[in-house]
C-alpha cells in the first residue's frame, strides 16, 4: 500500500485518479481549497469522501502545500491542480500562471525539500504545443512547443520546471502529456460537455439553441478514466520521462455536435448558433496526438471513442435533468 497525495482532488480527473487509487488499496490524501458552497465543491467525491483525507491547501500558497506534503510523507504526488479552462485564462492570466506554473514551482521545491524518495507526475496538457503539427498531421513528444493561450504558457512552464528537477537533483517527476479528455465528471463549460448537456436542455424543451464559438477547431478527445490509468503506469515507468496520451482521433466541434444531437433523433443545424464571445484572442485549431510510445511501453490504450464518450454524457445528463 502506497501514500498517495494529490493536487487537484476534486476535479474530473482528480477524483478519477483516486477512485482507481482505492480500487489498487492505496492510501490517498488531497489538498482542497477553502470554499464557501462546500456541497458543490465536492460533488465528485460523493461516495469516496470518507476513505480519503483531505488537507486545507493552495497552490498558490507555499506554506499550505509544505504542511501538507509534512503531514502525509507521501509516496506518489500527483500534481493534477490547475485553472484548467483555456478560455478563462486569457481573462485572468496572471492567476492561471500563478497556479499552473509558479505553483508547480512551489510544489517541486517542497517535494525536493521534504520527501525527495517520491515520485513525481504532472499534468502536463496538449495545449503546449499551440500552433505546432508535424509534417504526417500529429503532435509528439519531440514536436516543438508554441502556445496559443495564457494557459499553454503556463503549463510550458510547468512542463520544463519538472524536466529541470528531474535533470539537477535527480528527482523521479515526469510529465504525461494529455491531449483532451472528458467523460460524466467533466465541467459543463468545456466544449464536448457544453454540447452533451445543452443537447439534451434542447430535447426535454428546457432551452432553444446552443452558442458556440469556433466549430472548426479540431480535439482528439479520450476518456479521463482511461488516461488516470496511463498516469499510474507512466508515474510508475523505472526511468521518469515525458510522454504523451492520446487517442490519434480527432474530431471537428462541429463533428462532436452532429454524433451528439442524432444520438437524441435532432439536427444540430436547427439549433446551432455562433456567438463571437466564446471565440478566443488566439485560436488553437488542430490537435491530434501521437502516443506509440507509451502504448509500447505501457501495452496501454484506449479503450471509450468519441461516440461511446458522447452516449455516456448525453444518458448522464438525460437522468439528472429528466
Ligand atoms: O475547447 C472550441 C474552443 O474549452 C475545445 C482543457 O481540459 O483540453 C482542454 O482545453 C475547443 C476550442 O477545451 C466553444 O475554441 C467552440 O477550440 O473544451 P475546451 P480546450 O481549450 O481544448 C486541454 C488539453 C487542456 O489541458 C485544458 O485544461 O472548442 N469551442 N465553442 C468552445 N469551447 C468552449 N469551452 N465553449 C464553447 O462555447
Amino acid at each position: 500500500m502506497s501514500k498517495v497525495f494529490i493536487t487537484g482532488i476534486t476535479g474530473m480527473d482528480g477524483s478519477n485518479l483516486t477512485d482507481h487509487m482505492l480500487e489498487l488499496g492505496h492510501e490517498v490524501c488531497g489538498i482542497i481549497r477553502r470554499h464557501s458552497d462546500v456541497g458543490n465543491q465536492q460533488y465528485r467525491l460523493e461516495d469516496i469522501k470518507t476513505k480519503v483525507e483531505l488537507i486545507y491547501g493552495d497552490m498558490t500558497d507555499h506554506s499550505s502545500i509544505e504542511r501538507a506534503l509534512k503531514l502525509f510523507e507521501p509516496d506518489y504526488i500527483f500534481n493534477i491542480a490547475a485553472m484548467s479552462q483555456v478560455r478563462i485564462s486569457f481573462d485572468i492570466p496572471i492567476y492561471t500562471f500563478d497556479v499552473n506554473a509558479r505553483g508547480v514551482f512551489v510544489l517541486l521545491e517542497a517535494y525536493r525539500n521534504i520527501c525527495p524518495e517520491a515520485k513525481f507526475y504532472q499534468c502536463s496538457s496538449s495545449e503546449m504545443f499551440g500552433l505546432s503539427v508535424d509534417d504526417d498531421g500529429y503532435q509528439r513528444e519531440t514536436t516543438p512547443m508554441n502556445p496559443t493561450s495564457p494557459y499553454g504558457i503556463s503549463k510550458v512552464a510547468a512542463y520544463n520546471l519538472v524536466r529541470h528537477y528531474r535533470r539537477a537533483y535527480g528527482l523521479h517527476a515526469c510529465n504525461g502529456i494529455l491531449f483532451n479528455h472528458t467523460g460524466k465528471r467533466r465541467g459543463a463549460n468545456f466544449v464536448e460537455q457544453k454540447i452533451c448537456k445543452s443537447a439534451v436542455e434542447i430535447k426535454l424543451g428546457l432551452r432553444d439553441k446552443l452558442e458556440l464559438g469556433n466549430m472548426d477547431a479540431f480535439r482528439d478527445i479520450g476518456s479521463s478514466r482511461d488516461y488516470v490509468r496511463c498516469m499510474w503506469g507512466i508515474v510508475n515507468l523505472p526511468e521518469p520521462m515525458d510522454l504523451v496520451v492520446a487517442t490519434g482521433k480527432t474530431y471537428s466541434i462541429r463533428d462532436i455536435c452532429k454524433i451528439a444531437f442524432k444520438y437524441l433523433d435532432l439536427d444540430y443545424n436547427d439549433y446551432v448558433v455562433c456567438n463571437l464571445r466564446y471565440i478566443r484572442p488566439e485560436e488553437l485549431p488542430y490537435l491530434r496526438g501521437d502516443s506509440s510510445k507509451v502504448r509500447t511501453l505501457l501495452k496501454w490504450k484506449p479503450t471509450y471513442n468519441i461516440e461511446d464518450l458522447i452516449k455516456e454524457m448525453v444518458d448522464d445528463w438525460l437522468i439528472k435533468l429528466a
